[in-house]
């Protein structure tokens, strides 16, 4: 993963320097990777090339990712905020997209962005970028997360060494879409890896923070699910339900259900794992697999949406897709039984 000496570093380079109000751009319900990586982005632009950059997402931050903004790094999102995002990005001279392959993936900001003379870059690593809205894209699928592809640009782009909280940002960000790991590990995330921390960077602190900082509530919310909720299917696949009733019976807030989707592929025989998580007029699906079975096609096919060979998402609205919320379970089984033969 050498970048040096490539002509769209050459270009993002000239840009940069071009450039002085920066906005970067993540999708919507930001992850740990979206946030990583343009933590990573917004610190650099400021540290190293003292750029006014801002992060923009289209969603208020987790709180359980809130721990990765660190202070001196304006962070803006549209839901809080629409007036102030919309002049942000009107008056934006350059603008990125980290962690998102297409700009409706930023849902509401898209026709802001669209219609913003901003010179616009893409750095992400889900397949088919948009090269339709981005002139310059940085597109590696064979990578872990956004984070590590950013790693590798900003290495390239230098100067040498990064500033250590933008490494510390990278190193979070990867650890979330790798599931510490577990996932999309290449020879390169290693070496990314084993780079940062030999600068310096805390690994222990991060893991603590993604890992072992949990609220109760959210581990017993897991204990039910997998006592209760968890539906196996013969055909080797599984889903579960989170209704709006269970997500307030326990106070569940937003974030704090990321990994369940992941606990089914523990079992032996279980190829693929579904999670329905009841929002306003639809279902947010999260999808994994494991190899051989295609979590990408069956969040295309069936879910309005896409992502990774082994982690999708998607949405599932009633009524649609389906009549009432509680007609959601009959048809995923449908659809599963008939996916996964
Ligand atoms: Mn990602």
């Amino acid at each position: 993963m050498d970048f040096k000496g490539s002509q769209d570093i050459q270009t993002l380079k000239e840009w940069l320097s071009g450039a002085n109000r920066i906005t970067i751009l993540s999708h919507t319900h930001p992850d740990g990777d979206a946030l990583g990586s343009s933590v990573g982005m917004g610190l650099y632009l400021r540290e190293v090339l003292g750029k006014d950059a801002v992060c923009l997402v289209p969603d208020p931050v987790a709180d359980n990712l809130q721990f990765i903004l660190p202070e001196g790094l304006p962070l803006m999102d549209f839901k809080t905020c629409p007036d102030a995002c919309r002049e942000r990005i009107a008056g934006s001279d350059l603008i990125l997209l980290l962690d998102g392959n297409n700009l409706s993936r930023t849902e509401a900001l898209e026709p802001l962005v669209s219609a913003s003379n901003a010179r616009k870059v893409l750095i992400d690593h889900h397949i088919g970028p948009d090269r339709e809205h981005f002139p310059l894209v940085f597109s590696t699928p064979e990578i872990s997360s956004a984070s590590e592809l950013l790693y590798w640009v900003l290495k390239a782009l230098g100067p040498q060494p990064l500033p250590l909280g933008c490494l510390q940002a990278l190193l979070t960000g990867m650890t979330t879409d790798t599931n510490n790991f577990a996932n999309s590990v290449y020879p390169s995330t290693f070496r990314m890896a084993s780079e940062i921390i030999a600068a310096g960077a805390d690994r222990d602190a991060v893991i603590g923070q993604l890992y072992n900082n949990y609220r109760e509530n959210r581990v017993r919310l897991f204990g039910v699910m997998q006592a209760h909720g968890l539906k196996l299917l013969p055909n080797g696949t599984a889903y579960m339900i989170l209704t709006r009733e269970i997500l307030t019976r326990f106070d569940i807030r937003e974030g704090e259900t990321e990994g369940l989707v992941n606990v089914p592929l523990t079992i032996g025989g279980v190829r693929l794992s579904l999670l329905l998580k009841e929002d306003q007029g639809h279902f947010r699906v999260s999808i994994r697999s494991k190899k051989g079975t295609s979590a990408r096609l069956l969040a295309q096919e069936h879910f309005h949406g896409g992502g990774h060979e082994n982690a999708s998402g998607g949405k599932l609205y009633f009524p649609a897709d389906v009549p009432t919320p509680g007609d959601a379970a009959a048809l995923v089984e449908a659809i599963l039984m008939q996916y996964c033969r």
